[in-house]
Parts: structure tokens; sequence; C-alpha cells
């Protein structure tokens, strides 16, 4: 068993299709954990919930092929000042928030905690597609205009790399033992 954390090269704010009139500010803010954030004010007159914060271009090239992925992670790094839920959480394939719907019902921590959330296993060639990624909309759960902020986002990949001890191969070619042709 191996893992692989890696953190995104690519960070925006981008709706797909959830009908959010709140936009991500400075989304680029969640490629590492320093205490400057991605925010979104989720305001009730603007509708209470964000777009997606989308993160993708996690580069997990150094993953050998022919690995079998066992568990697929995503941890982000977030906080409010007042309160508020996961709207939506999912796995992004291929530059889109598709599959299994991993939000928490938990309110928002009040100072920076990194939430664990257990992604659908892909193929290794999804993982390592540059679209690959993780998704995240918040939703005001109280308050007037509570402020959502994420510090990091990263991705944890744990795998069994190929046996390294066993090769099978086949015949290519030859002459099958006692073949009277070739006499
Ligand atoms: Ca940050």
């Amino acid at each position: 068993m191996a893992t692989s954390t890696k953190s995104p090269g690519t960070l925006v704010s981008s709706d797909e299709g959830l009908g959010s009139t709140i936009v991500w500010s400075n989304p680029t803010n969640a490629a590492s954990s320093n205490d400057t954030y991605a925010t979104a004010i989720c305001s009730l007159i603007n509708g209470s919930f964000t777009e997606y914060l989308k993160a993708t271009n996690f580069d997990f090239s150094g993953i050998p092929s022919g690995s079998t992925l066992n568990s697929v992670k995503a941890r982000i790094e977030k906080k409010t000042n007042g309160t508020i839920v996961d709207h939506s959480v999912k796995e992004v394939i291929g530059g889109s928030p598709t599959g299994t719907e991993e939000k928490s019902g938990s309110n928002w921590p009040a100072s920076d905690t990194y939430i664990e959330y257990d992604l659908d296993i892909p193929t290794l060639s999804q993982l390592k597609d540059s679209g690959f990624g993780v998704a995240i909309a918040a939703i005001r759960g109280g308050g007037v205009s509570p402020t959502a902020s994420i510090d990091h986002i990263e991705i944890v990949v744990d795998y069994t790399e190929p046996s390294a001890g066993t090769t099978t191969r086949s015949p290519s070619g030859g002459v099958a033992i006692g073949d009277p042709s070739f006499y």
C-alpha cells in the first residue's frame, strides 16, 4: 500500500448547473494551507447557496500504471463566521461534477478544520486526467450573510502497486513439440 497526496493546479468558481448567483472570490487561494482563503458570502438575498468551487489538475502521474486504487479521499480545510453547511460535494471526472453526492449535514467549523470526504473510486486513467478532482458548494444555514471560507483542498489516494515479483508471459510463436511438419 502506498499513499499519494496532491493539491489542485486549477481552481475555479463554476455553476455547473446548480443555478447559483454567488461566485467564489479568489478561488486559487484554496491551493495551499496558508490562511488565505477562497470565500463566498452566502447572502439570503442572493439565493443563499454558492456555485461550485471546483478543484482539478492534481497530477497523480506518479502512481504506477497497473496500480489498484483502494480509496480516494478529498480533504477540505474550511471555516465560517456564521452558519454554513455543505450544499453539494461531488467528485469531478473529465471536468464535470458527477457520481455520488458526498455532502455532510454538519455545520462548517468556526476555525480551520480539514473535513474528509470519501469519493467514488475512479479508474486510474480518470484519476490521472487533468479534469479529475472535487467540487464543493456551500449554503447558508442561518444568520444574515455568513461567509464560507476554504483555505485548502487536497486529495489523498491510497493505492497498491502492481506486484513486482510476478510476471506473466504468453508464447509469441515457436513450434509445437512433436509438430510433424517441423521434421
Ligand atoms: Ca489557502
